[in-house]
């Protein structure tokens, strides 16, 4: 199992869509074991976005990350960083594929309604900087014995 790490961002809450893509991620079978809703501070979006500083959207970036309130996640399953990475779609909305996140609900590049960590050491570093230990949860779903094939003696 891995967990990644999401940001509906201040686009996604401010158009009322938070409902929709929680349920695109719940629908897939990925579990969600943190959520909160925060404020993102400059210091932080700074740290979250380092490799990007020095790029031309760059101050853009953080002005509207740190703009209005987001809702950050952890979401847990077989493979969730590339399974999430798929859900949200290529990074520009007008670009993004049909039956995306991004594909369906927006089409500005810069106002893309979700982040998602692209690898493990990503979701490691981000998940750290954004929840407490403690605020990232371990539980059973009642359905996961249908959600994955467990007969093997592990979830597949
Ligand atoms: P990703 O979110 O798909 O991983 P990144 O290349 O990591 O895309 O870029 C981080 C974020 O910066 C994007 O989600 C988007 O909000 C913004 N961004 C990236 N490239 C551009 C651009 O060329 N113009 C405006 N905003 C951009
Ligand atoms: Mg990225």
């Amino acid at each position: 199992m891995e967990t990644t790490f999401i940001i509906l961002k201040p686009d996604a809450v401010q158009r009322c869509l938070v409902g929709s893509i929680v349920t695109r991620f719940e629908q897939k079978g990925l579990q969600v074991v943190g959520m909160k809703m925060m404020k993102i501070s400059a210091e932080l979006a700074a740290e979250h976005y380092k490799d990007h500083a020095g790029k031309g959207f760059y101050a853009g970036l953080v002005r509207f990350m740190t703009s209005e309130p987001v809702v950050v996640m952890a979401l847990r399953g077989v493979g969730a960083i590339t399974v999430c990475r798929n859900l949200m779609g290529a990074t520009f909305g007008s670009k993004a594929a049909a039956g995306t996140i991004r594909g369906d609900f927006g089409i500005s590049n810069s106002f893309n309604l979700v982040h998602g960590s692209d690898s493990p050491e990503a979701a490691t570093r981000e998940l750290a900087l954004f929840f407490k230990s403690g605020e990232v949860l371990d539980y059973a779903r009642a359905g996961d014995s249908w959600v994955y094939d467990t007969s093997a003696g592990k979830a597949e």
